[in-house]
């Protein structure tokens, strides 16, 4: 491996807006809106604000794992973020959350901003009383597997994904920093999952909802087409159990379709304002392939 790739950093880092790569046009040092944009407001006391990408799906399964278990109360409104075009910096979407990113939920019926996606999925366990357990060790078990995702997830895609799959040319040293954290994440999830049926035990939780539309969707190859370079494939046999069970839910498949702008034409729900909407989408496969 090369030693020197001829930079040196300067005495005082400098924003060059010019620096080509995916996200280059909405990455900024500094936060606050750049324009006035009052949000969408629907029906429903919940109003979501996201984008299908791993950290939306995390919510959009929550909702419809409610809804599945008879909770109405959970009825929400999805509006899309495109990230990509800078909707996380209207002035609405900053109020509720300031940390502009997807996803951010309003709560119309306790007036309650949510920002954060772990701290979204625990604001819903805790007002339905649902996928977190009540036992105080039990529920600490979960929690710990919450904090532990919301912790690893950013080095799996603002360390290895980036790195791998969108910077616009490939620093060995980066990916194999990050190539290494990630199976090594991937060895801490399988080695919890060959002691337990879910993550932190045999209840299924926020926990896993949070955390398989990351290595779920890593596993199915869906993420950054790494499957074959992290060997996913031959090697987390649990985590792979884990994944595929997840997969089968009906709700996890309703959800990962909200907010979605890619895919095939049956499983991308732009935005959700009710149950039937998913009646509108197209007929796909039967049981679609993990
Ligand atoms: N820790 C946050 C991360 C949220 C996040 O990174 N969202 C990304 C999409 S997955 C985003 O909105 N990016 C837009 C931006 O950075 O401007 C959470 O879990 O909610």
């Amino acid at each position: 491996m090369s030693e020197d790739n001829g930079y040196t950093p300067p005495k005082v880092w400098e924003w060059d807006k010019d620096t080509n790569g995916q996200w280059s046009s909405i990455n900024r040092p500094i936060a606050g809106p750049t324009h006035e944009k009052e949000l969408p407001r629907g029906k429903h006391p919940l109003q979501l604000y996201s984008l299908a990408t791993p950290n939306g799906q995390k919510v959009t399964i929550m909702l419809e794992e409610l809804l599945a278990e008879g909770v109405s109360d959970a009825e929400y409104d999805a509006w899309l973020i495109r990230i990509g075009d800078g909707d996380q910096f209207g002035s609405g979407f900053v109020d509720i959350n300031p940390n502009s990113k997807i996803p951010a939920l309003y709560d119309a019926d306790k007036d309650v901003r949510v920002f954060e996606s772990g701290a979204i999925l625990l604001y819903l366990a805790e007002k339905f009383g649902k996928f977190l357990p009540t036992d105080h060790a039990a529920r600490t078990e979960t929690l710990n597997w919450l904090f532990w995702l919301q912790g690893s997830a950013p080095y799996l895609g603002g360390g290895f994904g980036h790195f791998y799959h969108y910077a616009p040319f490939k620093i060995e040293y980066a990916i194999d920093r990050f190539a290494m954290e990630t199976k090594r994440q991937l060895d801490v999830l399988d080695r919890e999952l060959a002691e337990h049926r879910f993550l932190g035990g045999d209840e299924y939780t926020i926990a896993d909802m949070v955390t398989w539309p990351w290595y779920g969707n890593l596993l199915r190859g869906q993420q950054y087409n790494a499957g074959e370079f992290l060997n996913v494939e031959n090697e987390y046999k649990n985590v792979r159990r884990w994944a595929e069970e997840i997969w089968e839910r009906p709700a996890v498949q309703r959800g990962r379709k909200v907010n979605k702008v890619n895919g095939e034409d049956w499983e991308i729900l732009e935005e959700r304002h009710d149950a039937a909407d998913f009646d509108k989408l197209p007929a796909g496969p039967d049981k679609p392939k993990f």
